[in-house]
């Protein structure tokens, strides 16, 4: 058998953003599905770590933003999850080291001030321009009123990252926990989780629009082809208006699934359908995400096969997920 080269490029925008080598063992089949196509691929190291990684987001260039666990690069001793940014290097096919964005985009631990206060800064949700974070903080979690996290945006202003703002309220409240911001495709929609009293059950997702003002006005509940009794968060909505979550409803593969659903209009989704066995496991499958281009889909998950350790970051051909409606 020969060996052959193919070339995995995502695109976007006309600019090439992200590129994998891969090696085919017969090139007799290239032009057909191959092992490639259908594969779930890990990340790899050095993304990957045996400590627990998820919650990635891209620009539109292909740096990628993402949480981790790892300790050896942690603001602090102890500190559960810290945002990194990484880049892809064209030249060995491979990530580049990922960095810790540091303080004060990533909080220390503060349980002095409150035993909340634990540093867990996760769930990213970068601009397509690369110039605006959205993400989860527990950096003014307090016990009582019991409040564990809130949505912080911080921008890149100069090629400098400005001290992370909260986003009040009717966004973040003393009782939602809200957390996985996510911008729709429109560029204005601000959809997050929220606890916050009215809703189907547990986590739902919810959705804002601001006024002419520039003020976010009252969320509203994704209704029940996305919100159900049990979990749901962290949307992300590709080009053609399909929404990609996570909920842990019945009829997934155990424990949290990844399901997508179409956009009908504002605040109006068609049935939900979970994307399958190869995204979904009986571990938990969570928080897609999608790479630029239209045909690579990217998640985490506890699954235990081809693991780093703990949680890591996973992704397959959008074609091995069963979303179309
Ligand atoms: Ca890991
Ligand atoms: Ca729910
Ligand atoms: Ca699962």
């Amino acid at each position: 058998m020969k060996i052959r080269s193919i070339r995995f490029k995502l695109k976007t925008m006309g600019a090439s953003a992200f590129l994998v080598s891969i090696v085919l063992l017969n090139p007799a089949y290239a032009a057909e599905s191959s092992w490639v196509d259908l594969a779930v691929h890990n990340f790899g190291a050095p993304i990957n770590t045996m400590w627990a990684e998820g919650e990635l987001s891209f620009a539109a260039d292909g740096t990628m933003v993402f949480c981790s666990a790892r300790q050896d690069m942690a603001v602090a001793p102890g500190d559960p999850k810290d945002l990194y940014i990484a880049t892809f290097n064209e030249t060995t096919g491979s990530w580049n080291t990922p960095v810790n964005m540091g303080i004060p985009i990533n909080a220390a631990p503060a349980t002095d001030v409150d035993p909340l206060r634990l540093g867990d800064d996760r769930e990213p949700w970068f601009t397509a321009d690369g110039n605006t974070i959205y993400f989860k903080s527990d950096r003014l979690a307090t016990t009582s009123p019991r409040n564990n996290s809130d949505l912080f945006v911080t921008h890149k202003v100069n090629g400098t990252w400005t001290v992370p703002e909260l986003i009040g309220y009717p966004i973040s409240t003393d009782a939602g926990d809200e957390h996985c911001p996510a911008i729709l495709n429109d560029g204005e929609t601000l959809c997050f989780a929220s606890r916050r009293a009215g809703g189907y059950g547990g986590s739902d997702i919810y959705c804002s629009n601001q006024d002419a003002n520039g003020n976010w006005m009252e969320p509203i509940n994704q209704g029940p082809n996305i919100n159900t009794a049990a979990e749901e968060f962290h949307f992300t909505q590709d080009a053609d208006g399909m929404v990609y979550f996570t909920s842990g409803r019945p009829g997934g593969y155990g424990g949290m699934d990844i399901w997508g659903a179409m956009q009908l209009a504002a605040n109006s989704w068609g049935p939900a359908r979970n994307l399958g066995p190869q995204v979904n496991t009986a571990a938990a499958d969570m928080c897609p995400s999608l790479p630029p281009g239209a045909d690579a889909f990217t998640w985490f998950s506890s699954r235990s096969d081809n693991s780093l350790g703990s949680i890591d970051i996973f992704w397959t051909k959008k074609v091995n997920t069963t979303s179309s409606p």
